[in-house]
């Protein structure tokens, strides 16, 4: 029955590269939540718009689920195959096609590296400014479908800002062409922009067009120590209101503790209970003046007690590297990831709430609390103990995640920030959209998908 299917697809699609053994079906089926056991049927992956078509024309006449698949870095489960599915790989159509310098705009297929789309962007002596840790391992297109954010939202807003135009394939097969790199373009609903963060719930994403700017001034990295949770918020208002900030970014000692057991370098000498890192333009004296002003301010008033300031680019990389590298040093501990976001006026409030909930509700659970705290953006991973099973610790997270969904309802919070919700969250997707506004996702959903097809059980089920 199965190899009948595949047969049918390799003659369907003469050229296509497929893989079937297991041990691309387990790389190819699951993400770096490492939760569900892969089961996908096969791996499809194109080379060309035209390949992908007849994978999805195949899927229509044979009935087969397909799991759109980029860099597999999500955090949500958006892009495990558990169940047969054909896992689309956008890998192989990576590259970069047009460049226009009028329009500052790139044409990029979807499997391009971030990194990649970042040097490409460099070669044409302008930025992509969306930038987080995972890229050099996740692609554009998977960026695009979760609407990803990262370290400089707080300046350049999410990948959602940067996308002039996209080409998606239908779960029938046809190629829409969304916005065509327009500005201006009042012509009725744009697709383009539902179908960024649509998690490939409503068709594939095979080519972007993306907007480039200027590369940012000089700018400088300075890592803050803080003495306490509460005075966050005053640092973050101190250097908001005088540097143009590029990235605001907290952690507690816990989570440096694991990333200096990683092997980075411990940058104090004393053990602070809160850090920040932030970055900042600082590319004249009166902006250095500025930076120092700030830092003053701060330790005058003990909302600060250490500080250190990048001397050169690979300092800068070593500050970066301790809040960078805190998911890949908490990744053997199979931690279980909250990715929560409130206005950033609620931030204290919110942040003093879901603590108090998760210290009385689970007083043993390890806890590393980090994020971009300039966007209201926190990360709460908890720590599996070593005496307890998988499946206890996942029922105790759930518990978890309910109460801190329903602070979150009652905050106007939103339950995935910037990770999407794939599997992981959709149990929860009611604390943050409404009952009318669900049932409206759900017919839109139907109407590109009637028959469910496209990354089902995603996001919700029909
Ligand atoms: C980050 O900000 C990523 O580093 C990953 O969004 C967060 O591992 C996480 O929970
Ligand atoms: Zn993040």
């Amino acid at each position: 029955m199965t190899d009948s299917r595949i047969a049918s697809l390799q003659q369907a699609c003469p050229g296509l590269k497929l893989k079937t053994d297991p041990a691309d079906l387990e790389h190819y089926g699951r993400d770096w939540t490492r939760r569900w056991t892969p089961a996908p049927l096969v791996i499809a992956l194109p080379a060309t718009v035209e390949e992908v078509q007849a994978v999805m024309r195949w899927s229509a006449a044979e009935g087969v689920a397909v799991v759109p698949s980029g860099g597999r870095t999500g955090l949500s489960g958006g892009a495990v195959a558990a169940h047969g599915e054909l896992v689309l790989s956008l890998e192989r159509m990576n590259k970069a096609l047009d460049y226009d310098a009028v329009d500052r705009t790139l044409v990029v297929q979807a499997g391009m590296p971030l990194e990649a789309l970042h040097n490409a962007a460099l070669g044409h002596g302008l930025i992509y400014p969306v930038d987080f840790a995972a890229r050099g391992s996740c692609s554009i297109g998977g960026n695009i479908a979760t609407n990803a954010g990262g370290i400089r939202v707080i300046r350049y807003g999410n990948t959602r800002e940067w996308i002039a135009g996209l080409k998606v394939v239908t779960a029938t097969g046809e190629l829409l062409e969304l916005n065509k790199g327009l500005i201006k373009n009042s012509s009725g609903y744009d697709f383009r922009q539902l179908l960024i963060g649509s998690e490939g719930t409503l068709g594939v994403i095979v080519e972007a067009t993306v907007k480039l700017t200027d590369p940012p001034p000089a700018s400088n990295v300075m890592l803050l120590a803080l003495p306490s949770f509460d005075v966050l918020m005053q640092v973050f208002a101190a250097f908001r209101a005088r540097l143009q900030l590029q990235a605001f970014e907290f952690f507690t000692d816990r989570a440096l503790e694991h990333v200096l057991s990683h092997g980075a370098q411990a940058p104090f000498d004393e053990v602070h209970p809160y850090y920040v890192v932030t970055e900042f333009a600082a590319g004249d004296e009166a902006q250095e003046a500025a930076a120092m002003a700030a830092f003053e301010d701060c330790m005058g008033n003990g909302w600060v007690s250490d500080g250190v300031i990048s001397a050169s680019d690979a300092q800068a990389a070593q500050l970066w590297r301790l809040r960078e590298g805190i998911t890949e040093a908490l990744a053997r501990y199979k931690p279980y990831k909250n990715d929560v976001s409130v206005r950033i006026s609620s931030m204290p409030a919110f942040l003093a709430e879901t603590q108090a909930l998760i210290g009385d509700a689970y007083p043993h659970f390890d806890v590393v609390w980090f994020g971009h705290i300039g966007d209201g953006n926190l990360h709460i991973n908890v720590l599996k103990p070593d005496d307890t099973s998988d499946a206890d610790f996942v029922t105790q997270c759930e518990h978890v995640t309910k109460l801190l969904a329903q602070v979150l309802a009652r905050f106007n919070g939103s339950i995935s920030a910037e990770h999407g919700i794939g599997l992981v969250k959709k149990g929860y997707l009611d604390s943050t959209r409404g009952p009318a506004e669900i049932g409206l996702m759900k017919a839109v959903k139907r109407a590109f998908d009637p028959e469910g097809r496209l990354n089902p059980g995603k996001l919700f089920d029909l």
